[in-house]
């Protein structure tokens, strides 16, 4: 396999729900909005020399979609599957499809909540996982990301 080069190419996936950030729960997930935290992410990833692609959806099969078209375009995946963390063996098989490297990342700490929440199909097949630091979690994993991609890249 080819090793990856910078530009870094950044893939961030948001699952169901993730759209009314900044409206759901907010003592749970917090008042900043999704379009902030793509804005966050932006321009950490223009500091960092990576290319950002920021993406949601309510469907299952369409983040199965939006997982395989990184496949060849995208060196590494930030993922938050949100309900679908707990449930979706689509989702888990779509990553290990593309083969790509995969942060999960969660607002609010999965493990302190209700216990079918502490199951995570992605786990086990990420680099690793954020959670429980709110938006923080999302510039987090791109710090993340930018790191492993150039240690990855070798010398
Ligand atoms: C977001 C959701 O929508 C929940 O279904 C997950 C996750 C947790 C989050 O913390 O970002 O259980």
């Amino acid at each position: 396999m080819t090793r990856p080069r910078a530009p870094w190419r950044l893939l961030v996936v948001n699952g169901p729900n993730l759209n009314l950030l900044g409206v759901r729960e907010t003592g749970v997930y917090g008042a900043v909005t999704l379009a902030e935290i793509e804005a966050r992410c932006r321009d950490l990833a223009e500091t960092l020399g990576a290319e950002l692609a920021f993406v949601q959806s309510n469907h299952e099969g369409s983040l199965v979609d939006l997982i395989q078209d990184a496949r060849g375009r995208q060196d590494l995946i930030i993922i938050n599957p949100a309900a679908y963390t707990h449930t979706s063996v689509a989702i888990r098989d779509a990553l290990l499809a593309v083969a790509l490297p995969v942060i999960e990342i969660h607002l609010s700490n999965i493990h302190r909540r209700e216990p079918f929440r502490h199951r995570s199909f992605v786990a086990d097949i990420a680099l690793g996982q954020i959670a429980g630091f709110g938006p923080d979690v999302y510039t987090m994993a791109v710090t993340a990301a930018v790191r492993h991609l150039q240690a990855a890249s070798g010398p």
